[in-house]
């Protein structure tokens, strides 16, 4: 576990930062890439360490990767191309690859072992092993399959008709890549609309996928056709720095090729409604969009964050819990009892490591309040091996009068290796 000297009480930051590729999408590329007929190249792909495991994993089944830094070439023959793996499939700390997997591993005929670190360990896997029950999938799991590690004997499936019981983009994939595979049609209906990447995606594979609103259709037995996929930044990480540019005084940030898909720019409109001085320029309209935002140091008040936005924001909560403390007034966030499945129980986490550093933070059943402005001061924090939490820490030490140290810092290489480096750059 690395302890790091946090930098805190900075006078300004300048400056423009690439933001690396979107992990949702570098996950899915590699995913699709290797059930895909023919060769698949990725450009902007984040070689985060949630991202290599699932090419570690596509690498046991068989799949020829290559991986040159944010570069990746994948010969794919196929799903039948896929073959048993030998061991066990390890998806480190992450949820998206566990989850997804599961749905395809489920029409493969193989016997698969999925298995991640003390996080995964903890977190749901009912949420997908119910529904590919339904399918006719043979999974086996800790407590009836309710955690990891999970056993899957891979068969036949048939399409279901399934209402999502919580707004998921992961269970709604699995089921769809499941549905792939499966003989008739398979369709989810969402409560909320969760981020499309996969629909999105398949369709550039070559596959047919229908969405009405929160109604996603696909029909099953359809092959992928391997393609070019160029990587939009990660909006989940320009996140940490339209905070800091907006919290830190004399502050004007320019933040490079940020991905602006409608179902994940919660962010934005979170931006908008407190008031902060940003502007997006030179989008660009394709069917991942995308666009570089400028942001300077903001007058921000409070508001209020619930109902279907949050899916559209759920990874970013973290960030915006510390936005929120250097708002004026009351901000209130519910609707997002998911937070406590995450890589911690991030209303937990936010709270506790919050409070140490000063905020006035209180922690309610599905969400928080949090009451600003609050000057923030020094302490010893803990990411709890959640990357987001550990972002969220430092970008809160820019701000805190008195040393600041981080325990656990390593985390944030799950999904932005060169975050401390990019931060330093920015500091004047
Ligand atoms: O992959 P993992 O570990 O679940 O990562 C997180 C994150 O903060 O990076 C959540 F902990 O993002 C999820 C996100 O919360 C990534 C994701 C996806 O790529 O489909 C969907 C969301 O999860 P869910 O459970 O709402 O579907």
């Amino acid at each position: 576990m690395t302890n790091r000297h946090l930098i805190t009480d900075v006078t300004s930051l300048q400056g423009t930062v690439e933001i690396p590729g979107d992990k949702s999408i570098s996950h899915r590329a590699i995913m699709f890439g290797s059930i895909a007929d023919g060769t698949t190249t990725i450009r902007n792909f984040l070689a985060g360490e949630d991202c290599l495991s699932t090419i570690s994993c596509f690498q046991k089944l068989g799949v020829t990767i290559q991986q040159d830094g944010t570069n990746v070439t994948i010969e794919g023959k196929g799903l039948n191309g896929l073959q048993e793996a030998k061991e066990l499939l390890d998806v480190g700390n992450s949820g998206t690859t566990i989850r997804l997997m599961t749905g395809i591993l489920s029409g493969l005929p193989y016997h698969s072992v999925l298995a991640g670190d003390a996080s995964i360990a903890k977190r749901p896997m009912t949420r997908v092993v119910e529904p590919l029950r339904k399918m006719g999938a043979n999974i086996e799991g800790r407590e009836q399959g309710k955690y990891t590690p999970l056993s899957i004997r891979g068969g036949k499936l048939h399409g279901i008709t399934y209402e999502l019981p919580v707004a998921s983009a992961q269970v709604k994939s699995a089921i769809l890549l499941a549905g792939l595979q499966a003989e008739g049609q398979t369709t989810v209906i969402e409560p909320a609309r969760t981020r499309n990447h996969t629909e999105t995606m398949l369709q550039m594979f070559g596959v047919n996928v229908n969405t009405n609103d929160r109604t996603i259709t696909i029909e099953g037995n359809q092959k992928l056709t391997g393609t070019d996929i160029m990587v939009p930044g990660d909006i989940s990480s320009a996140a940490f720095f339209l905070t800091a540019g907006a919290i830190v005084p004399n502050s004007r940030i320019l933040l490079k090729n940020v991905g602006l898909n409608e179902t994940r720019s919660g962010m934005i409109d979170v931006l908008l409604a407190m008031g902060a001085d940003f502007a997006i320029i030179n989008e660009n309209h394709s069917s991942e969009p995308s666009g570089d935002i400028e942001i300077a140091t903001s007058n921000l008040k409070g508001t209020e964050i619930n109902g279907d936005i949050i899916p559209r924001l759920i990874d970013e909560i973290p960030i915006i819990a510390l936005m929120a403390t250097q708002a004026e007034g009351t901000t209130i966030i519910s609707d997002a009892k998911e937070l406590k499945v995450k890589e911690t129980n991030r209303i937990d986490t936010v709270v506790s490591e919050l409070t140490k550093l000063g905020a006035d933070i209180t922690a309610t059943d599905d969400g928080m309040i949090i009451k600003g402005k609050t000057p923030l001061t020094g302490g010893t924090v803990n990411s709890h091996g959640d990357h987001r939490i550990g972002m969220m820490l430092a970008i809160a030490a820019t701000i805190a009068q008195g040393d600041v140290i981080l325990e656990d810092a390593e985390a944030v290489a799950v999904s932005y290796p060169n975050f401390f480096e990019h931060l330093q750059q920015l500091m004047k």
